[in-house]
C-alpha cells in the first residue's frame, strides 16, 4: 500500500500531461508523439535529446522525493521504490511503458524537448555491442566503463552523479558500464521472433521479459544490471523504449483486441499484481 501511495503521489506531483498514450479516456492526445531508432534521428535531434537529459539531471526535484536533487533522483527513486511490484508481474509491460512516457513528458515539459523518443534497435548491435550508436562519445551516451568501478570515461553524460541506493537512500555514485556480449546476444532478432508469436498477453510478456528485456540490462551491466537502480544510465530509456516497442509490435499482430489484453485480476492498485493473480 505505501508503495502505491508513493506512486500515485508522483503522478500528481509530475501531472498528467503527455499521459494520454497509456491512460484509458484521454484519446484525444493533441500531438501524436513520435518513437524513431536512435540511429534514425538527426544529428541536431540526438543533440537536443542528450541535452534535454542533461538538462533532467540539472532540474532541481519536483515531486518531493527525500534526498534528490534533481529530476534525474527522482525518476530513479519512482522505480527503485516500486521495483518489487513492476518486475516478474503482469504489470511489467504497462509500468514501463508509463515510466518511458513519464521521462518523455518531463523531457518536453522541464526541458523542452520536442523531438522523436528514441529507442535502441537492439537485433542490430548483437555481436558487436562495442559498435553500437548508442555508444558514441559525442553523439551518443559514451562508451564501456573501465577499472574498478567501472564508471564510464567518456561522453556527454561522463560527469553524471548519481544518488539513489538500493535501500532509497541517497549517496553519490557514477554510471558504471560493462559491456557484455555474451549477455546481449540473447537480443538475437530469434529471441524476438519467438515473443512477437506467442498467442497469449501472458506468454508474450513473460517472454519479452525474459529476454529480450534481460539481455539490454545484461548487455550493458553495471547500473544497468541493477534491478533497482537501472534507469540511472540514460541508455535506460531507449532500452525500455524498444521493449515497449516489441509490446505494440505484439498488439498491432491483432487489433484492437489486443490493446486491452492484460491481466485481468485485482487491478485495484496498479503496479501491485502478482503472477499468483493472473
Ligand atoms: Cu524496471
Amino acid at each position: 500500500m505505501y508503495r502505491s501511495v508513493i506512486f500515485a503521489t508522483v503522478v500528481l506531483s509530475f501531472g498528467l500531461d503527455g499521459l494520454c498514450a497509456v491512460l484509458p479516456g484521454r484519446a484525444n492526445c493533441a500531438v501524436k508523439s513520435q518513437r524513431k531508432a536512435w540511429e534514425d534521428l538527426t544529428d541536431g535531434q540526438k543533440e537536443a535529446y542528450i541535452n534535454a537529459d542533461l538538462c533532467l539531471m540539472k532540474t532541481p526535484p519536483i515531486a518531493g522525493v527525500p534526498g534528490a536533487q534533481n529530476i534525474w533522483d527522482e525518476l530513479q527513486y519512482i522505480h527503485a521504490a516500486q521495483s518489487d511490484y513492476v518486475h516478474g508481474v503482469g504489470a511489467f509491460l504497462p509500468f514501463h511503458r508509463y515510466f518511458v512516457t513519464l521521462h518523455q513528458t518531463l523531457l518536453n515539459t522541464q526541458c523542452g524537448y520536442t523531438g522523436p523518443l528514441p529507442y535502441w534497435d537492439e537485433p542490430l548491435n548483437v555481436g558487436a555491442l562495442d559498435e553500437a550508436t548508442i555508444f558514441d562519445p559525442v553523439l551518443g551516451f559514451g562508451g564501456d566503463g573501465s577499472g574498478s568501478s567501472r564508471c564510464i570515461t567518456d561522453g556527454p553524460f561522463v560527469d553524471t552523479v548519481l544518488r539513489v541506493q538500493e535501500n532509497l537512500s541517497t549517496s553519490a555514485y557514477c554510471i558504471s558500464r560493462g559491456l557484455n556480449d555474451r549477455s546481449f546476444n540473447s537480443a538475437a532478432q530469434t529471441n524476438v521472433d519467438r515473443c512477437l508469436n506467442m498467442a497469449t498477453f501472458v506468454d508474450a510478456w513473460n517472454c519479452i521479459e525474459g529476454n529480450p528485456h534481460s539481455a539490454g540490462h545484461g548487455g550493458v551491466n553495471g547500473v544497468m544490471v541493477n534491478t533497482k537502480l537501472s534507469p540511472g544510465d540514460p541508455i535506460f530509456y531507449l532500452h525500455h523504449g524498444y521493449v515497449d516497442k516489441l509490446w505494440w509490435d505484439w498488439e498491432a499482430k491483432k487489433l484492437p483486441a489486443r490493446l486491452t489484453e492484460v491481466p485481468k485480476s485485482r487491478p485495484s492498485h496498479f503496479g501491485i499484481l502478482s503472477n499468483s493473480t493472473i
